[in-house]
């Protein structure tokens, strides 16, 4: 049997070969890869535990809060803010930022996460996930502001997902290729078993909540009419359809086997970019999905390239294979 490689032991190797992993850089992958076996343990409870369930409160975004979101919130920030790694979080399901208080050290990362990704799937026992993206906090002035966290995706030092399934695996990249850590319950520790994950530039699978098309834009709608004309249509072959309604999920498809993904702008949404937020679920599997020689895009620009205006913006996504994201990208350019 070859030896296990742990998280620890990959992290530590990253950093003999590229040097691009700093100690606190470590650290803070460390302590959200710890707090996610705790957020593990809480969703695996399920009807056991007080978990399930709305919290009868609502985020920013006015959406209802499961106790699962405020638990997961919770576990995020409390192990996170004293390890001296941090200067401040974003989330998902905070209004504003938090930054570490005073009575423990300031870091140098800002960390932002997205607790409890899929939340409509919490109770009824569908994947479900946690996903981070962390940036450097680039001014060296005192203190720390919401314009802090304000930078394009590319800026990211490291990105990445767990996810909550049949199996708990731990999706990771620092910019040199992506891994996967698969929980070993046991033993309580995360074991190395991918590396260097790929996704193919083809794919005949699409992602995309079809009860949403009449609120699409001419080339969304031109694409996925084309997927289903099947071997007759211009594509000439038949696709599949999967949507789980967890973007952890739906990704974590695609870097497996591949395919697209797709939340486009929506006529519904203010600003109509769609439902998706760019700092907590975009950029984080925007950067994954590229280290693994993927793509992604809002249909007109890479994802990466956009530089906020707001810690809770929102934005179109589409990403996965290579080759079926360009095309998507091209009929946005060609209008239809
Ligand atoms: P959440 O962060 O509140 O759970 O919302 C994001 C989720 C994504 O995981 C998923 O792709 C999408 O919402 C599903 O939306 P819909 O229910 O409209 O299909
Ligand atoms: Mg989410």
């Amino acid at each position: 049997m070859s030896a296990r490689v742990s998280l620890t032991q990959y992290l530590v190797e990253q950093q003999r070969a590229n040097g691009n992993i700093p100690p606190q850089l470590r650290l803070l992958i460390e302590v959200v890869a710890r707090a996610c076996k705790r957020i593990a343990i809480s969703v695996n409870k399920g009807a056991l535990g007080d978990v399930l369930g709305s919290a009868h409160s609502e985020n920013v975004q006015g959406e209802v809060q499961k106790k699962l979101d405020i638990i997961a919130n919770e576990v995020l920030i409390e192990a996170n803010e004293w390890g001296g790694h941090l200067a401040a979080m974003a989330s998902e399901e905070m209004d504003s930022i938090h930054v570490v208080p005073n009575r423990f050290p300031q870091g140098e990362y800002l960390l932002l996460f997205d607790p409890l990704d899929g939340s409509s799937n919490i109770d009824v026992n569908v994947s479900i996930g946690t996903i981070f993206s962390v940036l450097r906090k680039v001014n060296n002035h005192r203190g720390v502001s919401e314009e802090d966290f304000l930078q394009p995706g590319k800026q990211q030092a490291a990105a990445g997902y767990c996810i909550y399934g049949p199996q708990v695996t731990l999706v990771l990249t620092l910019g040199d290729g992506v891994a996967m850590f698969t929980l070993d319950r046991e033993m309580g520790s995360w074991v190395l078993t991918e590396k260097d994950v790929k996704i193919p530039s083809d794919t005949k699978e699409f992602a995309i909540n079809m009860s949403n098309k009449r609120h699409w834009a001419p080339p969304v709608t031109r694409y996925i009419d084309e997927c289903l004309a099947g071997t007759t249509g211009p594509r000439e072959k038949d696709f599949n359809m999967r949507w789980i309604a967890s973007m952890v999920a739906d990704v974590h498809r695609i870097l497996c086997r591949g395919g697209i993904f797709m939340y486009p702008w929506d006529a519904r949404e203010p600003g109509k970019a769609g439902k998706l937020r760019l700092m907590y679920e975009a950029n984080p599997m925007g950067f994954i999905v590229e280290q693994a020689g993927g793509l992604a895009t809002n249909g007109r620009q890479r994802i990466l390239d956009i530089t906020p205006t707001k810690l809770h913006e929102r934005v179109a996504v589409v990403l996965g294979s290579r080759n079926e994201v360009e095309r998507v990208t091209r009929y946005h350019q060609e209008g239809a």
